[in-house]
């Protein structure tokens, strides 16, 4: 069976997520970030000291949103775009979300929620929320034509972006002036497959 290396409060839940949507079984091995995740077992597995990490086999993976790329192509009909062009947007959408948009919401969330309060500095904050303005801008320019990133139905493109911009809210990052990135989230993290993930104990 597929296993899972993480806890859900990680990046760790994009994997569950698409997992639920291809509905392949799985198992969670809990391992967390801070702890679990720099013991000599685990570094065999991902040498990056980091979570998540996926086993399938004889295949062992890293790297969240390249997991998720995988188990669509693999496992998930539905989630793997149809078209070569629309591969193409899934591989574009899921690097971007890691390069361009994964840093201003990360920072703003540890810098206003997640570090002890002591560590939080309320400028770094301000200017990755700042810094955020511009990704989103982006993908409200690219959704506002367009229903989904990669081709007319809602594909890994759409879960790996959406599963990094669902943390903004968390970070208090504010939507309203991108109004079809909002709609496109709302729908987003409506599926079914995202609540069956989020209900995942640990
Ligand atoms: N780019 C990686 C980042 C993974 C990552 O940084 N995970 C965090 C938990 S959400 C972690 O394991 N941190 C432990 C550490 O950096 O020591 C991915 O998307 O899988």
């Amino acid at each position: 069976m597929i296993k899972v290396y993480g806890v859900p409060m990680s990046r760790a839940m994009r994997v569950l997520w698409a997992l639920e949507e291809v509905g392949q079984p799985y198992e969670l091995v809990p391992t967390h970030f801070l702890t679990d995740a720099h013991s000599p077992e685990y570094l065999k597995i991902n040498p990056n000291g980091r979570i998540p990490a996926l086993r399938d086999g004889e295949l062992v993976l890293f790297e969240s949103l390249a997991i998720n790329l995988y188990l669509a192509r693999k496992y998930g009909q539905m989630l793997w775009p149809k078209a070569v062009a629309d591969e193409g947007r899934a591989y574009q959408w899921s690097i971007w979300a890691l390069t361009e948009l994964e840093g201003p919401v990360i920072t703003t969330l540890m810098h206003r929620m997640f570090l002890p309060e002591a560590q939080r500095d309320p400028k770094k904050a301000d200017e990755a929320a700042e810094g955020f303005k511009k990704p989103l801008a982006v993908l409200d320019g690219t959704l506002a034509g367009r229903q989904w990133l990669a081709g007319a139905e809602f594909t890994i493109a759409d879960l790996n972006v959406a599963s990094v911009l669902m943390l903004a809210p968390m970070a208090n990052l504010d939507l309203s002036a991108a109004p079809h990135a909002a709609g496109w989230l709302a729908r987003c993290t409506a599926r079914p497959a995202l609540a069956k993930a989020r209900a995942t104990p640990g």
